[in-house]
């Protein structure tokens, strides 16, 4: 049986299945990615919940697996060679289950590198440009009297649904086929008009194919499992 006890993250969230793929989550739009591309590839997993509340983000186990703090973070205990293998960084996580499955990452060099710009460009722009405008709309930054870094947040995100629209016009996911740049993406759009409720800043409306894709992707069964992974307690 696989041994995951000399990593420290184990002793606050034991491993009941040390053979299954560990996950150290919770269902923000970065977590859900994760548990979005678990589900969709069907590998056998255990969710460990790390609890903002409680700041276990910020605890020496967690910190001892992802020294930056956020989630999502993963434990694979069958990683390279065959030994474990700790990640943190949606991005990388998605690219590093996409090469291990062999799937939603086209072995195309060309649609490859395609998918992994557009993976780039949600991680270095989508996410933290529309969780800048969360920051000044809804919460916190909402009581600045000063509405500028709100209103230069909220033209960024516009801007960049704009780029996204254009792309997707004859399109039906962002490289013609399903990936993993539709699992990063996506749940930031949603995220966006729903728990952010932002939608009318953007003018989310006249983004009628960011809307048509959007609605795609939450019909789809893993994903309705995955953006409620691992369970709030
Ligand atoms: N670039 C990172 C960003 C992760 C991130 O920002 N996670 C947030 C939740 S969506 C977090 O853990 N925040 C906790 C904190 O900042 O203390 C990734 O994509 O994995």
């Amino acid at each position: 049986m696989t041994d995951l006890s000399s990593f420290a993250i184990t002793r606050k969230w034991p491993a009941r299945h040390p053979d299954r793929l560990q996950l150290y989550s919770l269902p923000t739009p970065n977590g859900v990615k994760v548990s979005i591309m678990l589900e969709e590839l069907g590998l056998p997993y255990e969710a460990h919940l790390v609890s903002f509340d409680s700041q276990d983000q910020l605890s020496p186990e967690f910190l001892s697996l992802n020294p930056n703090n956020k989630i999502p973070a993963i434990l694979d205990p069958d990683g390279p060679d065959g030994k474990p293998l700790p990640l943190f960084e949606s991005g990388a996580i998605l690219i590093y289950l996409a090469e291990k499955t062999g799937r939603l990452l086209s072995a195309d060099p060309a649609r490859r590198y395609e998918t992994l710009q557009w993976l780039m460009w949600q991680m270095g722009g989508v996410g933290p440009m529309f969780g800048q405008l969360g920051f000044f709309h809804k919460f916190a930054g909402s009581q600045y009297e000063d509405k500028r870094p709100r209103d230069r947040y909220a033209a960024e995100s516009t801007r960049l649904l704009g780029v996204l629209d254009r792309h997707l016009e004859g399109r039906q996911w962002i490289v013609g086929e399903y990936s993993i740049a539709d699992i990063a993406v996506f749940p930031w759009v949603r995220n966006l008009i729903g728990f952010y409720e932002a939608g009318e800043l953007v003018q989310f409306e006249r983004f009628t194919n960011v809307r048509r894709v959007l609605e795609a992707f939450l019909a789809r069964p893993a994903v309705q499992h995955g953006l409620s992974i691992p369970a709030r307690g």
